[in-house]
């Protein structure tokens, strides 16, 4: 095994109170598209400018086609190996908390049972007036879906650019990384805030933050370790070499 592989198992090994942030890497083996990976625009269009109120306001049927598109990929798609090595993590270390920027909810499916969705998700849909949530489930939704409470256009449930985190989820993942004695990053380019800022926690606190990625990232220069390759294949082998006994 790679002396980065072994040394970042150790430490896992070792830690007491684990959290795991993921981005939407993570999901990349589960044929779900990156936002800013080869590939990534949609039609042409940037998701970064699909994913704003003010592109829902200028163009709801657009924002909708966008978002049933991904709804739909994701009804399609499955947990991948780095999925379920997270979700086995989760009972193999005494404190553990899994911070997700990722809204296709495949951590759920995988069996991670407290999640935290730092940007909302795609299956749960708000009414844009009275702020109902509605779960439709997978199910495609029409092209633009209204409230059967007040007639109201529905969005979806997500966190948009320009938009506030849910206050006490994100409360939530600060307290966690800062008393987090490891962090993995996995699957994110660590581009988007306040999620990214998670690592600077954990670093100011003195614990030891480790990435998984294809390739570096903006945090990689700043972090402890850096192991280069697909999460797919990494996470199950950090999961093995650090629990063989559990796994
Ligand atoms: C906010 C939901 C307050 C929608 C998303 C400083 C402080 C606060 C705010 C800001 C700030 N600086 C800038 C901002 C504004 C903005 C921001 O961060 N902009 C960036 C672009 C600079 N932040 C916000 O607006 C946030 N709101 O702060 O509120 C506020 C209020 C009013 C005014 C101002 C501020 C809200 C951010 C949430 C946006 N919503 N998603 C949707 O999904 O449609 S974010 C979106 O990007 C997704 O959630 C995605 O997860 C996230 C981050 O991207 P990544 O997950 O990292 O994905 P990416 O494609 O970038 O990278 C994939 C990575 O995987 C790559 O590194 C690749 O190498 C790797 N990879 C690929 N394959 C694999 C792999 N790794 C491993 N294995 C593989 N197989
Ligand atoms: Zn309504």
């Amino acid at each position: 095994m790679p002396p980065d592989l072994s040394h970042a198992a150790a430490r896992l090994a070792q830690s007491k109170r684990l959290v795991v942030l993921t981005g939407a890497g993570v999901s990349a083996e589960s044929g779900i598209p990156t936002f800013r990976g080869p590939g990534g625009l949609w039609r042409g269009l940037d998701p970064l400018r699909l994913a704003t109120p003010q592109a829902f306001e200028a163009n709801p049927r657009l924002v909708w086609e966008f978002y049933n598109w991904r709804r739909e990929i994701v009804a399609q798609a499955a947990p991948n190996p780095a999925h379920l090595a997270i979700a086995a993590l989760e009972d193999r270390v005494p404190a553990f908390t899994l911070v997700t920027q990722n809204v296709d909810r495949l951590h759920q499916r995988a069996g991670s049972r407290d999640v935290l969705e730092l940007h909302g998700n795609l299956q749960i849909v708000r009414c844009s007036l009275c702020d109902r949530a509605h779960d439709p489930g997978w199910t495609p939704l029409p092209a633009l879906p209204m409230c059967d409470h007040c007639g109201g256009l529905l969005r979806p449930g997500v966190v948009w650019f320009g938009e506030s985190l849910p206050p006490d989820i994100l409360q939530s993942a600060l307290n966690a990384t800062l008393e987090a004695d490891l962090l993995l990053v996995v699957g994110t380019s660590a581009a988007v805030y306040p999620a990214a800022g998670l690592i600077d926690v954990t670093m100011g606190a003195g614990g030891t933050v480790i990435e998984v990625n294809t390739a570096p990232t903006a945090a990689t220069q700043r972090i402890s370790l850096s192991l280069l390759g697909p999460a797919a294949e990494i996470l199950p082998q950090l999961l093995a070499s650090a629990f063989p006994s559990k796994t």
